[in-house]
Protein backbone atom coordinates (compact mmCIF):
# COMPACT_ATOMS: atom_id res chain seq x y z
CA UNK A 1 0.00 0.00 0.00
CA UNK A 2 3.15 2.62 0.67
CA UNK A 3 4.05 1.69 -2.62
CA UNK A 4 0.87 2.78 -4.01
CA UNK A 5 0.97 5.95 -2.48
CA UNK A 6 4.60 6.71 -3.94
CA UNK A 7 3.20 5.43 -7.51
CA UNK A 8 0.25 8.41 -6.60
CA UNK A 9 2.64 10.90 -5.38
CA UNK A 10 4.94 10.19 -8.95
CA UNK A 11 1.73 10.67 -10.77
CA UNK A 12 1.10 13.76 -9.13
CA UNK A 13 4.27 15.34 -10.12
CA UNK A 14 4.32 15.52 -13.63
CA UNK A 15 5.23 18.83 -14.90
CA UNK A 16 3.45 21.06 -16.29
CA UNK A 17 3.47 21.55 -19.66
CA UNK A 18 6.39 23.29 -21.39
CA UNK A 19 4.95 26.46 -22.44
CA UNK A 20 8.08 27.76 -24.56
CA UNK A 21 7.47 29.64 -27.86
CA UNK A 22 8.96 29.60 -31.00
CA UNK A 23 9.17 32.64 -33.14
CA UNK A 24 8.28 31.57 -37.35
CA UNK A 25 8.58 34.93 -39.56
CA UNK A 26 6.51 35.69 -42.07
CA UNK A 27 7.70 37.11 -45.48
CA UNK A 28 9.03 37.34 -48.91
CA UNK A 29 5.84 34.54 -49.69
CA UNK A 30 7.36 32.23 -47.27
CA UNK A 31 7.20 30.93 -43.96
CA UNK A 32 10.64 30.66 -41.83
CA UNK A 33 12.30 30.11 -38.26
CA UNK A 34 15.02 32.97 -39.75
CA UNK A 35 14.45 36.24 -40.35
CA UNK A 36 14.07 37.62 -43.79
CA UNK A 37 16.65 36.62 -45.42
CA UNK A 38 17.75 33.10 -43.90
CA UNK A 39 16.98 29.38 -45.27
CA UNK A 40 13.36 28.24 -45.04
CA UNK A 41 12.71 25.80 -42.02
CA UNK A 42 9.67 24.92 -40.20
CA UNK A 43 8.51 24.51 -36.62
CA UNK A 44 9.06 21.22 -34.69
CA UNK A 45 7.89 21.99 -30.99
CA UNK A 46 6.16 19.75 -27.54
CA UNK A 47 3.29 19.63 -26.95
CA UNK A 48 1.84 22.81 -25.07
CA UNK A 49 4.16 25.24 -27.01
CA UNK A 50 2.97 28.34 -28.41
CA UNK A 51 4.15 29.61 -32.40
CA UNK A 52 4.64 33.41 -32.32
CA UNK A 53 4.28 34.39 -36.10
CA UNK A 54 5.65 38.05 -36.76
CA UNK A 55 4.98 39.94 -39.77
CA UNK A 56 8.71 41.00 -41.32
CA UNK A 57 7.69 42.64 -44.61
CA UNK A 58 4.68 42.62 -47.25
CA UNK A 59 1.20 41.51 -46.27
CA UNK A 60 0.78 38.25 -44.80
CA UNK A 61 -1.02 35.51 -42.07
CA UNK A 62 -1.40 32.17 -41.08
CA UNK A 63 -4.29 30.02 -41.56
CA UNK A 64 -4.64 26.30 -40.14
CA UNK A 65 -6.27 24.14 -42.89
CA UNK A 66 -9.15 22.40 -42.52
CA UNK A 67 -9.79 19.37 -41.09
CA UNK A 68 -7.25 19.42 -38.36
CA UNK A 69 -7.63 19.67 -34.56
CA UNK A 70 -5.62 22.97 -34.37
CA UNK A 71 -7.71 25.86 -35.20
CA UNK A 72 -5.96 29.35 -35.81
CA UNK A 73 -6.63 32.43 -38.29
CA UNK A 74 -4.77 35.78 -38.19
CA UNK A 75 -5.72 39.01 -39.16
CA UNK A 76 -3.83 39.87 -42.20
CA UNK A 77 -1.02 41.71 -41.30
CA UNK A 78 0.34 45.04 -43.01
CA UNK A 79 2.50 46.55 -39.97
CA UNK A 80 6.04 44.48 -39.68
CA UNK A 81 6.62 43.25 -36.20
CA UNK A 82 2.77 42.02 -36.08
CA UNK A 83 2.66 39.03 -33.88
CA UNK A 84 -0.19 36.21 -33.44
CA UNK A 85 -0.11 33.28 -31.33
CA UNK A 86 -1.40 29.58 -31.26
CA UNK A 87 -0.71 27.41 -28.41
CA UNK A 88 -0.63 23.61 -30.13
CA UNK A 89 -2.17 20.96 -27.45
CA UNK A 90 -2.14 18.16 -30.27
CA UNK A 91 0.74 15.57 -31.45
CA UNK A 92 1.14 15.81 -35.62
CA UNK A 93 2.06 17.70 -38.22
CA UNK A 94 -0.10 20.58 -39.10
CA UNK A 95 -0.15 22.54 -42.19
CA UNK A 96 -0.75 26.51 -42.36
CA UNK A 97 -1.15 28.86 -45.29
CA UNK A 98 -1.14 32.64 -45.98
CA UNK A 99 -4.56 33.45 -47.37
CA UNK A 100 -3.61 36.13 -50.43
CA UNK A 101 -0.31 33.75 -51.19
CA UNK A 102 -1.24 30.15 -50.32
CA UNK A 103 -4.52 27.86 -50.54
CA UNK A 104 -5.75 24.89 -48.84
CA UNK A 105 -5.46 21.69 -50.88
CA UNK A 106 -8.11 20.14 -48.94
CA UNK A 107 -6.37 17.16 -47.89
CA UNK A 108 -4.96 18.73 -44.81
CA UNK A 109 -1.75 20.01 -46.37
CA UNK A 110 -1.30 23.44 -48.19
CA UNK A 111 0.81 24.78 -51.02
CA UNK A 112 1.90 27.76 -52.29
CA UNK A 113 2.81 30.48 -49.19
CA UNK A 114 2.93 27.38 -46.89
CA UNK A 115 3.88 25.60 -43.58
CA UNK A 116 3.78 23.07 -41.32
CA UNK A 117 4.49 22.92 -37.55
CA UNK A 118 5.51 19.31 -35.88
CA UNK A 119 3.63 18.76 -32.51
CA UNK A 120 5.70 15.96 -30.68
CA UNK A 121 5.33 14.46 -26.74
CA UNK A 122 6.87 16.72 -24.15
CA UNK A 123 9.69 14.19 -23.40
CA UNK A 124 9.68 14.57 -19.77
CA UNK A 125 5.89 14.54 -19.28
CA UNK A 126 6.65 10.76 -21.25
CA UNK A 127 9.33 9.94 -19.14
CA UNK A 128 7.59 10.51 -15.53
CA UNK A 129 4.48 9.36 -16.69
CA UNK A 130 5.95 5.89 -17.75
CA UNK A 131 8.13 5.97 -14.33
CA UNK A 132 4.47 6.26 -12.46
CA UNK A 133 2.64 3.54 -14.86
CA UNK A 134 5.14 0.93 -14.25
CA UNK A 135 5.30 1.63 -10.07
CA UNK A 136 1.52 1.87 -9.94
CA UNK A 137 1.59 -1.55 -12.36
CA UNK A 138 4.04 -3.46 -9.36
CA UNK A 139 2.06 -1.66 -6.64
CA UNK A 140 -1.11 -3.39 -7.79
CA UNK A 141 0.46 -6.85 -8.70
CA UNK A 142 2.28 -6.73 -4.94
CA UNK A 143 -1.46 -5.64 -3.25
CU1 LIG B 1 1.38 36.00 -47.78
Amino acid sequence: MKLFFTAVAALAVIPAVAGNTVLVHMYNFDFSLNPSGGPVEDAVINVGDTVRWILDEGMHNTKSVAGIPEVWESPLFEVPGSTFEHTFMNVGVWWYYCTPHGFDLGNQTAGGMAGTVTVVPEPATCVVLGAGLAILALARRRS
